[in-house]
């Protein structure tokens, strides 16, 4: 492990907040997904506080690093992202998912100033991804690219497909992120459709694979820092987490895939978070 202390504590303390912040917005809209906008707290946060090249008063800026979130249905955790760097006011949190609010509930890039890309339909981003991959490679930038899927996600199709052409086309400037967090919408990956063993499917694929726990801030940060060396082939970061991560009744609890807390719930998880125990 070969980072600060310091940053470390500070990064923890901000995806405390922007988890605080993803149960507030759902529990105010009565509807939305929690448990993977919690599990995939840290990896955003590092992401967006630590690795990625941004500049929020431009939000076009043609050199910043691209953020694609595949499983869009977890967009309370990157909304509470956006606000955070400063791409719009808290205030505009309080309107999730309402008619012509920009925070839709799922991610509208022609709405939320800050987004980089439409999602909703679970296989698409890494496509989508690698697509802006090549266009920086045809235009000569050195951006990079970072894609979020589901563990769940990856039983789509077309991830494959994608996986296949990026290494073929030694593209090493796109970075995948595979939520593990055995849980998809109505049950367990592993029984639904096993995707085990996902390292092996990777390598495979031509990828290389970093297995991290992914609720473990260092432990992203250090991901980042080895794939971001790694030239002539794609990378992917498979992150163990857990669905629901830092409430503890919505910990790998599938029914809090996308149900909102009640007022009290609300409390109870927020208190969780901030304090850091079970409430
Ligand atoms: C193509 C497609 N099929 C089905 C859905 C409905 N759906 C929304 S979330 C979800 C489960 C996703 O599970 P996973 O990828 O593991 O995400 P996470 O556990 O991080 O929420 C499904 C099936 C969808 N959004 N897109
Ligand atoms: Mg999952």
């Amino acid at each position: 492990m070969s980072q600060s202390v310091e940053k470390v504590e500070e990064l923890q303390q901000i995806a405390k907040e922007l988890r605080r912040d993803v149960i507030y917005m759902v529990s105010r809209a009565k509807s939305g997904h929690v448990g993977g906008s919690l599990s995939a707290a840290e990896i955003v946060t590092a992401l967006y506080f630590s690795e990625m090249k941004l500049d929020p008063a431009q939000p076009k800026w043609p050199d910043r690093d691209r953020f694609i979130l595949s499983k869009g249905h977890c967009c309370p955790i990157l909304y509470a992202a956006l606000c955070r760097k400063g791409y719009f006011s808290r205030e505009v949190l309080d309107t999730l998912r309402k008619v012509h609010s920009p925070l839709q509930g799922h991610p509208d890039m022609r709405k939320t100033p800050g987004l980089d890309m439409s999602s909703g339909s679970l296989g698409n981003g890494l496509s989508i991804g690698l697509g802006m991959a090549l266009a920086a490679r045809a235009n000569e930038k050195n951006y990079r690219v970072y894609v979020l899927m589901g563990d769940g996600e990856q039983e789509e199709g077309a991830v494959w497909e994608a996986a296949m052409a990026a290494s073929h086309m030694k593209v090493d400037n796109l970075v995948g992120f595979v939520d593990c967090n055995k849980l998809q919408l109505i049950g367990r990956v592993a029984e639904i459709i096993d995707i085990a063993p996902l390292a092996d499917k990777w390598r495979a694929f031509g990828w290389n694979v970093v297995q991290i726990d992914g609720n473990d801030m260092e432990a992203v940060l250090d991901a980042l820092d080895k794939v971001r060396k790694v030239k002539g082939k794609p990378s992917v970061i498979l992150a163990d987490t857990v669905k629901g991560k830092g409430v503890s009744f919505m910990e790998d609890q599938v029914q809090w895939h996308s149900k909102a807390p009640n007022e009290e719930e609300a409390a109870r998880a927020i208190k969780e978070i901030m304090e850091g125990e079970k409430a």
